[in-house]
């Protein structure tokens, strides 16, 4: 089994299964082409994805979605726990998935992901800071509802965590204000050792795509 990322710096939908994939150290070749490379557009052209990462490719299987990716990986391998073990849990682990899947165009298009940089002086616009204050709404919830069991959204790490890993990348990026359960999530994703091992792979690439940098003045993360 495969699983095609583009850049680990600016890659944030590639980062979700990757994160999946090393949280549980799943038997999975990972193979890294670079946004606006020949070899990407290579890889493109013979699969169905749209021209979208992450793709999963099994045999004669090609998995294009990141969810229908987290759901295949769950299902192939179940000891990893994708979802909360109560019906209750996995129902809202579903609908925050959902609705990171589909939402937060505001904290997208403003803030990428770019996990290299901070930005210092950076400003947060009003309608990526409706999106901070949804999502640490979210978080806030399922942790107080959840999480009991452990330090990750629904106390172990779930499909949900995964999801939300990058939004945390977005947050190293600039200063935003955040609540102390925000706070507590962000510090045990920033020290898992899945998110260390992205971080070093985002350190030793050097390619600049310039759709994702930000036009303000930065330091090297
Ligand atoms: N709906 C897709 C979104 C994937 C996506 O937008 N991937 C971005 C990379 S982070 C991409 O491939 N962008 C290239 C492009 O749009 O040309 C999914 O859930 O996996």
């Amino acid at each position: 089994m495969k699983l095609v990322i583009a850049d680990y710096n600016y890659s944030s939908w590639s980062m979700r299964p990757w994160m999946f994939v090393r949280y549980h150290k799943l038997d999975i070749e990972i193979e890294r082409l670079m946004f606006e490379s020949q070899e990407l557009r290579r890889q493109m052209e013979r699969s169905f994805s749209n021209g979208k990462v992450p793709v999963l490719i099994d045999g004669p299987i090609e998995v294009w979605d990141t969810i229908a990716i987290l759901e295949y990986l769950n299902e192939k391998f179940p000891h990893s726990g994708g979802w909360p073990e109560s019906a209750d849990g996995r129902a809202v682990a579903r609908a925050v998935c959902a609705e990171m899947h589909s939402s937060f165009q505001g904290l997208r298009s403003d803030i990428p992901m770019n996990c290299r940089r901070y930005f210092p002086s950076y400003e947060v616009g009003e309608r990526a800071k409706k999106d901070i204050d949804r999502i640490q709404h979210l978080w806030r919830y399922c942790r107080e509802k959840f999480g009991h069991q452990g330090p990750w959204l629904f106390g172990n790490f779930t499909i949900a965590d995964a999801m939300y890993a990058p939004v945390v990348m977005r947050f190293r990026s600039v200063d935003v204000d955040l609540d102390e359960v925000s706070q507590a999530y962000c510090k045990t994703m920033n020290e898992s050792e899945a998110v260390r091992e992205w971080l070093q792979h985002a350190q030793q690439e050097s390619h600049v795509f310039d759709e994702d940098e930000l036009d303000w003045p930065s330091e090297l993360l």
